[in-house]
């Protein structure tokens, strides 16, 4: 990854269409839920919603911190909090763990809630749900309604059309499509389709894998070398890909399959078997 222009560019038509429909809804919204990936919850900021929230309250979620280094997370979640705005750390998937959000809107709302409380009228708050695809937006939406009413899969993309989902407690959600931009940065685009937010098929997965073995030497040496039962070595990305090959008997006439290795590892990273990592370095993204 040596070029700072992204090989991915991936913008499909549904993005564009979303992001023209927040547009339209933020207006009806008191709160904007804003959920990024505890694990890359910089390449998660979204510029082209910059314009569209303007000044309105955001609640972010640092999202499955569950999976995340807890230092890291700790963090940016002062960084995100330090905006102004409220910054929640959350696993959706924990049953009930979204609790915290419906007292946050409640704070943010509170004028509001305040001046109709004093004309004896109970008014429903509205909130618009956004963010990366894949980062826990119906999960979140689907814990907090204590229901399954939103649809969701662990593969970028799922929600497909804005739907409004109803509390019992007097709120209202809007879950939305996840949206990227058209020109994200090389790193950025990198850290996106390791999450998985980006589609796997429009990136090659021999070259993501290779950053992330990278990346996991530089920052994760212990966690990477224990995973896959490697010594420490000065040898490239590539030949420790070839190893791993080698131990799982990943082969392909004879030779070594690094496709399938690539593959197993990215899983082994999303589903967080070589440990709670943080793509996304405070320390090198946010000089103060
Ligand atoms: N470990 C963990 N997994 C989570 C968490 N939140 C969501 N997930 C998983 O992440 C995957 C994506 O969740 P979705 O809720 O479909 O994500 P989304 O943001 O709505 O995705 P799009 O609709 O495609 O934009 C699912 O497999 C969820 O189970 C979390 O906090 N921790
Ligand atoms: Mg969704």
């Amino acid at each position: 990854m040596q070029d700072n222009k992204s090989k991915i560019n991936w913008f499909p038509g549904h993005m564009t269409k979303a992001l023209r429909e927040m547009e339209v809804n933020v207006k009806a919204v008191d709160v904007v839920i804003y959920v990024l990936d505890a694990r890359a919850p910089y390449s998660c900021l979204n510029p082209k919603f910059t314009k569209i929230l303007g000044a309105k309250p955001i609640i972010f979620v640092l999202n499955k911190a569950d999976l995340a280094d807890d230092s890291q997370t700790k963090l940016w979640q002062q960084y995100f909090a330090k905006t102004g705005n409220i910054c929640i750390t959350l696993n959706s998937t924990y049953t009930n763990s979204g609790k915290v959000i419906i007292s946050a809107i409640h704070t943010l709302a509170q004028k509001k809630l305040n001046k109709y409380a004093n004309k004896g009228v109970n008014i429903t708050l509205r909130a618009m749900v956004i963010g990366v695809p894949n980062c826990g937006k119906s999960t979140l939406i689907n814990n907090l309604c204590g229901r399954y009413k939103a649809k969701t899969g662990d593969k970028p993309s799922i929600t497909r059309n804005t739907q409004w989902v109803k509390l019992e407690n007097m709120i209202e959600l809007l879950d939305t499509p996840g949206t990227l931009w058209p020109d994200f940065s090389e790193k950025t685009a990198t850290n996106l389709a390791i999450i998985n937010s980006v589609k796997d098929d429009i990136v090659d997965q021999g070259e993501l894998c290779i950053d992330f073995i990278n990346f996991a030497l530089k920052t994760y040496k212990t966690e990477f070398l224990s995973r896959y039962d490697l010594q420490d070595e000065d040898i490239t990305a590539v030949e420790y890909l070839e190893k791993i090959c080698d131990r799982r008997k990943f082969l392909l006439k004879g030779e070594p399959d690094y496709e399938r290795a690539a593959r197993a590892v990215l899983d082994d990273f999303r589903k967080c078997r070589i440990g709670k990592i943080t793509l996304d370095r405070y320390d090198s993204i946010v000089r103060e």
